[in-house]
């Protein structure tokens, strides 16, 4: 019996999975023509489950588009809408143009049921404040009917979620039938530790720690020559820690500050409003959910006045990536 491996933030975790998958891949395979290197089973632990970004040169990531995910998960939402604003490739998961199905997790995980059964997140809230060391408060995500699907463009990856309450922690473990090392493990982790986070403040826990299994750990041929770079980044300076300190949600974030943000970023996306600091520091929220809207003006300024350069305040928070 083995434990995970554990890591002090996500870039530790990532850099390790890319070398471990790239130095001892198992199979070269191709399942639905993506030509891949795959190891089967990995694991790893995050202590600290807030050092989920990556500061790398070689692997620049989205700010913008990690929280509009994690938003939009939290929405349970399935509708295109939000995220194909946000990164249009997400409109290949649609079959009708218009919504997502199996990779919507937040849609089984927090909407709740057509029959009036509160959601698989409610309920098991609900388990952890009756009894806090059930095992029991279980997310599924990968439902018996998926198989049917088996077609579809979008079979979900995550199978499920776990919360566990302990000694006065919330840890997460997270079970992936498959994930790309380079592409889908990037965004899974920030979304499901904000997740994570948030069940944690209603839930008014510590955040523990996040571990993550996969059945399937690949990395794309096409990404080899980038992974390349991110190893060599990384090995230069392998106990590099990200220069930026990771904020932390505030304990008393509720649903409606969820529903709050998610109003906002809607009326940003279809550019009904245009907010400055001032107007969002208005709004009802703590300054961590306020900086994630400005964020989201940031992105507006850039998608809606792409001639006009972002306002310099918000500049150092916006990405083009
Ligand atoms: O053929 P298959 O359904 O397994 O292809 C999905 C691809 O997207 C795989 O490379 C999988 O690992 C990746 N993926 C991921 O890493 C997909 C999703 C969406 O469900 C995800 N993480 N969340």
């Amino acid at each position: 019996m083995v434990a995970p491996a554990v890591f002090p933030s996500f870039q530790h975790a990532y850099a390790a999975v890319l070398r471990h998958v790239s130095e001892n891949y198992e199979f070269a395979n191709s399942a639905r023509g993506n030509d891949s290197h795959e190891c089967i089973g990995a694991s790893f632990r995050l202590t600290d489950p807030r050092r989920r970004a990556l500061f790398l040169t070689a692997r620049p990531v989205n700010p913008v588009y990690h929280y509009a995910e994690a938003l939009w998960y939290l929405g349970g939402l399935r509708s295109l809408d939000l995220i194909g604003h946000y990164a249009s490739r997400r409109r290949a998961d649609s079959r009708d143009g218009t919504t997502i199905d199996g990779s919507a997790y937040g849609a089984r995980i927090f909407a709740p049921r057509p029959d009036g059964v509160p959601s698989a997140f409610d309920q098991a809230l609900e388990l952890l404040w009756a009894e806090k060391d059930s095992k029991r408060a279980y997310l599924p995500v990968f439902e018996s009917h998926d198989p049917d699907e088996i077609g579809s463009p979008d079979l979900p990856c995550l199978v499920g979620l776990h919360l566990l309450a302990r000694d006065g922690h919330l840890h997460m473990v997270t079970y992936m039938r498959a994930n790309d090392a380079n592409r889908g493990l990037v965004c899974d982790v920030y979304s499901f530790t904000l997740i994570q986070e948030f069940a944690a403040a209603l839930l008014g826990l510590r955040l523990g720690t996040y571990t993550h299994h996969v059945g399937s750990m690949h990395i794309g041929i096409r990404d080899l020559a980038r992974v390349d770079k991110v190893l060599e980044e990384t090995a230069a300076d392998p106990e590099s820690t990200p220069r930026f300190a990771a904020p932390v949600m505030p304990a008393d974030t509720s649903w409606q500050h969820i529903r709050t943000v998610l109003e906002h970023e809607q009326l940003l996306r279809t550019n009904q409003v245009q907010y400055t600091p001032g107007d969002v520091a208005a709004l009802d929220l703590p300054p961590y959910w306020q900086r994630v809207l400005l964020l989201f003006e940031a992105h507006r300024q850039v998608t809606h006045c792409p001639a006009d350069p972002v306002d310099p305040v918000l500049a150092p928070s916006s990405s083009r990536a």
